[in-house]
């Protein structure tokens, strides 16, 4: 991934940790901004739903994510930290691990954040052997994690004791990380869905890739509807564009707020599609029951949230398959909504009963192929997107597209930029592994199956000339309705293109026929060939010029030309020369003669003698003397020839 286009790093800091560890007063104490907006939230003292606050530091642009420690509102904490770059793990310094900072931080780890601080929150209450205590527990519980080795920062947000260190600690974290892709395609979770009055409805959530800006064109998921954006926020300001990192708010144009809820997806129009099924790599926690076949779970990616069940697939078998505690292997889920996903996206699943996460993965195949038995491409195909090969990604894609893969196909299969899709596009066509065959947009299609196609094509044509000897060709589209009916028009004319230049058949107007098949004359055409052919015939041995022979037809001369090669094809004539055209019978009569002057004369024959046996001149006679010593009827012997 490349980093942001924008100077200013853009980062997402997300909370995680148990209920009443101080996450939100830590956000007001760094920001200034207090997380928790509901009426609720206000009056219980605890978080309910995601909250934001911004902070500038060290030209850093920080936007901070609060979720909720209560084990009932898990689900909105997922919501929210799908799109995290560094978790603040909040662990108060008086009561150290508890349920929730194991299962947030078993969340962070199945959604692959990679940069973490730990924050000792409350250190005012505890004394100083206390608070040495916890940082062994703390660093004994994040042993072998990605927080191994992290900053582990004690801090009060009631005497402002540590927060210096800790912004110098973020700042530090913000360096380290890749952060989100600008270049690529425009993606926004949603997480909040309201109406302003006087501006309309408002959807906000963590850009998760590429740019927004108003008077773009958006697409809303799972619905598809495109929608334009009127206005663009970021860190409460308006913006001539966010970008990827930012947390953002979108004004939208043509839809009621009612219609927009967290869950749904913002991104670039006419590139994704929805989806209900999809294959991953699973993990399961270790500690918590094994998983079986057809389990229905809650399934979490991005914002979204529905139930899906589970079919596992281990060994290329799907049938009686279990996943034990702490593996991991592919599976496809079978949602029971719509939503947005792209490979490489991470989600987590939580059962029912007790409501808890039991694992999570990454998003292989936004828009398989049902599951069947056995089945090794798939397997290979998994294996490929978790390497990123993408050659091999795409080649197996259109292997498995019988009827072609079109280019446009590709974004929502891969997430792939335009870029990338033609850079894959051309590896595989230079190595002869696809045909890009050219439509609008292009087709691409596996080397084999084409050939493949060729093939049956060509032995279609050539049974229906066994079959229907009186028929000069089959009509195109009998042809194309003989092989497979979801075959596309366009890899259908471009197989015809292949075989006709390969000069394996013809075509002609309507008519496929095999190459050197009779070809089947208008009526003026059929006319004006026997007129050729009558000329010739007429002239015996001395023939006119060809010139004179078409000058005198009333087709024109493009046609004429072509009905005097197929006169020369099925050998009514012969060429002897490149100006001489004689007729097989003129020339099959002159054989005669010489075959019977042997028999009278003898085998010697002169030039003059030939001259008075068959009637023509010189300049007959030569071109026709040699015509004959090259079809081994006349050999020359000095000034004459010898009759075979
Ligand atoms: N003494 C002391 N109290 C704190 C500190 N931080 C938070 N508190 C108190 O701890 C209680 C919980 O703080 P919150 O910030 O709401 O905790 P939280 O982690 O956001 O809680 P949930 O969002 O509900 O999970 C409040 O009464 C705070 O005043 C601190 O550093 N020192
Ligand atoms: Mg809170």
């Amino acid at each position: 991934m490349c980093a942001t286009v924008s100077s200013t790093k853009s980062i997402i800091i997300g909370t995680a940790g148990h209920i009443d560890h101080g996450k939100s007063s830590l956000v007001e104490a760094l920001t200034g901004t207090h997380p928790d907006r509901l009426e609720e939230e206000k009056r219980r003292g605890i978080t309910i739903d995601l909250g934001f606050a911004f902070l500038q530091e060290a030209g850093v642009r920080f936007g901070f994510v609060d979720v909720p420690g209560h084990e009932r509102f898990v689900g909105n904490m997922l919501a929210g930290a799908a799109g995290i770059d560094v978790v603040l793990l909040v662990i108060s310094a008086d009561e150290s691990v508890k349920p929730q900072t194991r299962e947030h931080f078993d969340i962070c780890r199945l959604l692959g954040i990679q940069h973490g601080i730990v924050a000792l929150t409350k250190s005012d209450l505890v004394d100083r052997e206390t608070l040495d205590l916890v940082r062994l527990e703390l660093e004994d519980f994040l042993r072998n994690s990605f927080l191994q080795g992290a900053p582990i920062v004690p801090v009060s947000a009631k005497t402002g004791a540590g927060l210096v260190e800790l912004k110098q600690a973020l700042v530090e974290q913000a360096r380290q990380v890749t952060g989100k892709d600008s270049s690529r395609a425009f993606r926004l979770p949603i997480d909040r869905a309201f109406a302003v009055k006087g501006v309309g409805s408002v959807v906000t959530g963590t850009l998760m890739s590429g740019q927004v800006a108003p008077e773009d064109e958006v697409q809303l998921f799972p619905s598809g509807a495109k929608l334009r954006v009127r206005g663009v926020q970021s860190g409460g300001k308006n913006v001539d564009r966010a970008e990827a990192g930012q947390r953002t708010a979108v004004n939208l144009a043509g839809i009621d707020h009612q219609d927009l809820q967290r869950g749904m997806t913002l991104a670039a129009a006419n590139r994704f599609r929805a989806t209900r099924r999809i294959d991953v790599k699973l993990r399961l926690l270790p500690g918590v029951r094994k998983l079986k076949n057809r389990a229905q779970v809650h399934f979490h990616a991005g914002s979204f949230e529905c139930m899906a069940e589970v079919a596992l697939i281990k060994n290329a078998l799907i049938e009686n398959a279990e996943l034990s505690p702490g593996d991991e292997c592919f599976a496809q889920l079978r949602l029971k909504q719509s939503v947005l996903v792209l490979p490489g996206d991470r989600f987590i699943i939580r059962q029912s009963s007790p409501l808890v996460t039991i694992g999570g993965g990454m998003v292989l195949d936004p828009l398989p192929r049902r599951l069947r038995t056995r089945e090794a491409s798939r397997r290979e195909f998994h294996q490929a997107v978790e390497r990123g090969d993408q050659p091999e990604i795409l080649s197996q894609l259109v292997a498995r597209s019988l009827f072609g893969l079109s280019l446009s196909e590709i974004p929502a299969r891969t997430g792939w930029t335009d870029a990338e899709i033609q850079q894959t596009t051309q590896i595989l066509a230079n190595a002869k592994r696809v045909r890009i065959v050219a439509a609008e947009p292009p087709l691409l299609f596996a080397a084999t199956a084409f050939e493949a196609l060729l093939k049956k094509l060509a032995e279609r044509v050539e049974r229906f000339h066994k079959e229907n000897p009186l028929q000069p060709g089959i009509p195109r589209e009998e042809l194309r309705t003989t092989l497979a009916r979801r075959l596309r028009p366009e890899i259908f004319r471009a197989a015809l293109e292949e075989l006709s230049s390969q000069k394996r058949i013809e075509l002609q107007g309507e008519l496929v026929k095999r190459a050197g098949s009779q070809i089947s004359l208008l009526p003026e055409e059929a006319k004006a060939k026997d007129q050729i052919e009558a000329a010739f015939a007429a002239a015996g041995l001395a023939v006119p010029s060809v010139k004179e022979v078409l000058a005198k037809l009333t087709v024109e001369p493009r046609r004429s030309e072509k009905l005097l090669q197929i006169l020369l094809r099925d050998k009514a004539l012969h060429r002897v020369t490149p100006e001489l055209i004689f007729h097989r019978d003129a020339l099959a009569e002159l054989r005669a003669k010489l075959s019977s002057y042997k028999k009278a004369k003898g085998e010697r024959i002169s030039v003059p003698i030939f001259k008075d046996l068959t009637g023509i001149t010189r300049k007959y006679a030569i071109p026709l003397l040699e015509y004959l010593d090259r079809e081994r009827v006349t050999r020359r012997l000095g000034d004459e020839r010898v009759i075979l």
